[in-house]
This record gives C-alpha cells, structure tokens and sequence, in this order.
C-alpha cells in the first residue's frame, strides 16, 4: 500500500471543531500514515485568488507538519498547489481534470474519485495510481454525493486492479471492517473523526482496526 496507508484523513472545513490545522496535527498525532488537505470552500480549480492564496498558506503549513514526521500530504484537486508545496499526492474528483493534463502539471502519487465501476474502469486505465470508491453508504457529509453503492462496488473494483483501493462515504468504526473484508486496501471517515469527541483517538481507532482486519485477510 503506497506508504504503509491504512486510515486515509480527510479534512473538512466544515465539520471541523477547532480547525483544519488543529485536525492534521491530532490525525498525525493519532498514527495515520496519510492526509488529504480538502477544503471545496477555497481550494479547488475554480476558486479566485484570494481562496487559493489562503489554500496555498494552509497546504504549506500542512506540508511541513507532514513532512518532518514522515506521513504523506494529498492536495485535493489542486495540481498546481500540489506541485507548489512538493505535496506526495494529487486526489482528483469525476469533474476534475483529465489525467494526463494532471501529470503534466504534478509528477507524484495521483488518485482519483470513481462512483461506479465504469468509472474505476475509466480511473485504471488512465493509471490512476490509486482508486477511492463510493460512497459506499449513505453520507450527509457531501451534499452532490451519488447514491450508496454499498460494498459490491468495492468486489467490481477488485476485480478490475490490484491498485489501492480507498473506500469513502458512511464509514465509521462499527462497518470499516466490511469494507477492508470487501477488498479495500484503506478506508476514509470524514464525520466519524473530524465531527467526534476525540480526532487522535479516533483516527487511532480506525488506524488499529484497518491494520488488524488487513493483517486477517
Ligand atoms: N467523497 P463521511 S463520499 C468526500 O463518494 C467524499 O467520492 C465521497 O464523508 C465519494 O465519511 C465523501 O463523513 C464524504 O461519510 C465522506
């Protein structure tokens, strides 16, 4: 699995309690080997100056927090944000730019978004070098998410490549064992952790769990 990932974070400028930065440093603290910095308010392609110059401030700040302990930085969307703060990875959605134009602009680990298995089919043979997939249950933590696709496109994907495989969407820690037992190599939880009592802990919780369920397989 890329660099030893089992929980895969996910920031959320929406559901955080005491900030973006605050979350990355209790996900790191709680052992995840990688962090997606996502924020839809400010981050992406189509966003002025000013949302992105606050991104770019955040994605450096979270680049260094990364970096000294060894954990893996994933900018969303951004490929050229990316490739400003030498960020590990790139996570593209379905409306996000095709492939090819993403590795002209960044040259490390790119993943991207799929909703069906036509769409992983589409993400393996563009060489995505790893696929999330879902929501795999119903989630409110993304308003235009599709419908659940439940755990049989996690099997379909399976079939289709020995790439890593993230589940995304109504993850929390009394299902995440169905989605690794499904196929996937790793798995996100947005509300479960950003929204809980404890971020660390919780992020320890999946981390654990993940790595003892894999460890069964
Ligand atoms: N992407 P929660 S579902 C960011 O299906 C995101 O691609 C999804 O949040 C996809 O863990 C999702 O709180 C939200 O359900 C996941």
């Amino acid at each position: 699995m890329l660099n030893d990932w089992a929980f895969y974070f996910i920031t959320d400028e929406r559901l955080t309690k005491t900030g973006i930065l605050d979350d990355i440093h209790l996900a790191i603290r709680g052992g995840a080997r990688v962090v997606q910095l996502r924020c839809k308010e400010m981050g992406g392609m189509d966003k002025d100056d000013t949302d992105e110059d606050s991104f770019l401030d955040l994605a450096w700040t979270a680049r260094k927090m990364t970096e000294v302990v060894g954990v893996d930085l994933i900018i969303n969307d951004n490929p050229i944000i990316a490739s400003e703060v030498y960020a590990d990875g790139l996570h593209l959605g379905q409306t996000d730019m095709p492939m090819q134009e993403a590795r002209s602009i960044f040259s490390g680990i790119i993943g991207r978004s799929t909703h069906s298995k036509e769409q992983a089919k589409i993400a393996v043979e563009e060489g995505a070098d790893y696929i999330a997939v879902g929501p795999i249950w119903a989630t409110r933590t993304k308003p235009d998410a599709e419908g659940p696709q439940g755990l049989q496109l996690i099997r379909e994907a399976r079939t289709l490549t020995d790439r890593p495989l993230v589940a995304i969407g109504g993850i929390d820690l009394a299902n995440v064992g169905e989605v690794i037992m499904a196929g996937a190599d790793c798995a996100c939880a947005i509300s479960a952790t950003v929204a809980s009592d404890d971020v660390c802990r919780s992020v320890t919780d999946f981390e654990k769990l993940i790595r003892a369920i894999t460890a069964k397989k």
